[in-house]
């Protein structure tokens, strides 16, 4: 799905703000036709945002179930003849969207886009009511599943399997966006290397398009044209090409234009970075290098805006990951905003890209936070209808990030249950359909501590192994000594059985920025900095291991827990983004020329 994005042909218009916002707690919005009319009792809430920090309102904060959004806007008068499209980035975790009177959308999964073709509903000039309803309930037939329960006093409380704090709202852009009728609807291109040539295939979408032609140019980074093409799809050849690779953004724009008769009807300009990604024995290679994964899982998370994007904190987090030394990070644990990715692809930083597919597993939810009796995989719990919505969420994000360059590998999941049949009955058509949608890419999941070497049932569908670990935290506590056993043993086990590269997408340990000690007691800076310090140890040992990924980037909001201290600590930096002792340590590693790994400085 292409982007918004201003052309000759195409033009865009942001409707961020400030909005009218009422939360539904009676749930009668619906039936009442709240979208027909001002909104009752509206306050006011910024687009884009989570809503629960924003109001110093503790019920707002913890609301389950519908909250609506309305403004009203008027489409240039400009665009009259021109087909106008309503776009939300995100509206987590799912939406129905009315112009006017007519609905005109409606969208299930929280993180990735959707939109509406409007022209007929609005009339250039003419002022128009804009009505949006949220809902933020989990279900077991949402990804991220979820129980939405009801208290005796009728209050309704939303139960999950993750851990961070369930936020909400319309946490990205909304845009209005004018285009021709006879257009580009979607572009895809897959690069190559051929004998130092650089091949760049490329396939046109075209929509409501009769007899056109399409041209296509691709323009180095000072602008000069290095090939060009006609067709709908084909491959350019680019001879000796500056490639993109970790630490080196280049990117190359693909111009494309829809010609007829009168002349440049449509066009769409694509940044394209040329490289290849394989996996090759337990190696994996960027550009025919071998690459090594230094960075993070993060999370979308601020104070005050929630997951909200935010330029100005994106831009900060990336030069925090510049001067840590990392070269990667994981979106953890759902897809991030495009702005995102945009970013990394011109900062060279390598991105693995994850589905919001996370609490697949009740043996850790319902054992360690909910005491529930049920299991993963059954009728009532993660069923076929699951799957379809998470086969749809797949889709949906490859669809979205497929020409990023920084997206060298899928994530289709956290931490499932993954260590029995139905596990593997229920992930393998997900692979298949995340390989059908991209041939291109390696394609994999995040196994979690109970799925070991010989009963995960599920890697053998995966081209890496991704585990996360916590030997020395959850497992082990204080004794880093048996950590030190207990991970190397395990991830000899691993490579010995798999014979594929092993990313550690997490380790970590949970640590209060201030709380220092002579003896390296749990939640110290000095137990934060002997715990990666044990597992670097261990890394370094292990050939097969690829990547490191430390838990987390920075310090995350969480639902209430006795074992969370106002959220997760296990951040490296702290929420507001302040350096642990860990940050400084890191960046020893990370930036010294003689660690492993090509380097991102
Ligand atoms: C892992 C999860 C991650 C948690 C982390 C933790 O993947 O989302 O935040 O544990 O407990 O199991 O800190």
């Amino acid at each position: 799905m292409l982007r918004p994005q201003d052309t000759a042909t195409r033009e865009t218009k942001r409707l961020d703000g400030i909005w009218r916002f009422t939360p539904d707690a009676a749930g009668v919005g619906r039936s009442q036709g709240w979208w027909r009319a001002a909104l009752p009792d509206a306050r006011r809430m910024p687009v884009p945002s989570s809503f629960n920090d924003i109001l110093v309102d503790p019920k707002l904060h913890d609301h389950v179930g519908d909250v609506w959004y309305q403004r009203s806007f008027f489409v240039p008068r400009g665009w009259d003849g021109q087909r106008v499209v309503l776009r939300f980035d995100a509206a987590t975790h799912r939406a129905r969207v009315w112009v006017g009177d007519a609905l005109v959308a409606e969208h299930e999964g929280g993180y990735t886009p959707f939109e509406a073709d409007v022209t007929s509903s609005v009339t250039p000039g003419v002022e128009c009511r804009l009505t949006v309803v949220v809902n933020n309930e989990l279900t077991w037939q949402s990804i991220p599943p979820g129980v939405v329960e009801v208290l005796p006093d009728g209050t309704r409380r939303q139960r999950q399997y993750h851990d961070f704090f369930n936020y909400a709202g319309l946490h990205r852009s909304v845009w209005l966006y004018a285009t021709p009728r006879a257009r580009i609807d979607d572009l895809t291109v897959v690069t190559d290397l051929d004998e130092g040539t650089g091949v760049v295939r490329y396939e046109v979408a075209l929509a409501d398009a009769g007899a056109v032609v399409v041209h296509v140019r691709l323009r180095d980074a000072q602008g000069t044209v290095v090939a060009s093409a006609e067709g709908a799809d084909g491959a350019l050849r680019v001879p000796r090409p500056e490639l993109w690779g970790p630490g080196r953004g280049y990117l190359y724009q693909l111009a494309v234009e829809l010609f007829d008769d009168s002349g440049v009807i449509d066009s769409y300009t694509l940044p394209v970075g040329i490289r290849t990604v394989r996996v090759e024995g337990a190696r994996f290679l960027i550009n025919g290098e071998p690459f090594y994964f230094r960075g993070f899982g993060k999370h979308e998370d601020l104070n005050v805006h929630g997951r909200g994007h935010d330029d100005a904190a994106m831009v900060h987090d990336f030069s925090l990951l510049a001067w840590i030394g990392a070269n990667s990070f994981r979106t953890s644990h759902y897809p991030y905003a495009e702005e995102v990715l945009d970013h990394a692809d011109r900062e060279g930083v390598v991105v693995i890209d994850e589905t919001a597919a996370v609490g697949l597993n009740l043996g850790v939810g319902g054992g360690l936070f909910l005491g529930g009796p049920k299991t993963t995989y059954s009728e009532e719990t993660i069923s076929a209808a699951t799957q379809l919505v998470h086969r749809q969420a797949i889709e949906e994000l490859i669809a979205r990030d497929k020409n990023h360059p920084c997206v060298v590998l899928w994530s289709l999941a956290n931490e499932p249950e993954s260590h029995s049949e139905h596990a593997r009955a229920y992930f393998e058509p997900l692979f298949e359909a995340a390989r059908e949608a991209d041939p291109s890419r390696p394609v994999g999941f995040v196994n979690m501590m109970f799925a070991l070497p010989d009963t995960c049932t599920v890697t053998t569908l995966a081209d890496v192994v991704m585990i996360n670990r916590y030997y020395g935290w959850y497992v082990e506590p204080g004794d880093l000594a048996a950590a030190e056993r207990g991970l190397e043993a395990e991830l000899q086990a691993w490579a010995r059985t798999h014979g594929k590269p092993i990313i550690v997408t997490e380790y970590g340990a949970d640590t209060m920025s201030g709380l220092n000690s002579t003896d390296s007691s749990l939640w110290s800076e000095e137990y934060q900095v002997a715990l990666l310090e044990t597992y670097h140890r261990v890394f370094d040992r292990t050939e097969e291991v690829v990547g490191e990924h430390v838990w987390n980037f920075a310090d995350f909001a969480t639902r209430p827990s006795f074992l969370r201290v106002d959220g997760n600590k296990k951040g490296v930096f702290t929420r507001d983004r302040r350096p642990k002792m860990a940050a400084h340590d890191l960046r020893r590693r990370w930036r010294d020329p003689t660690s492993r790994g090509p380097s991102s400085a």
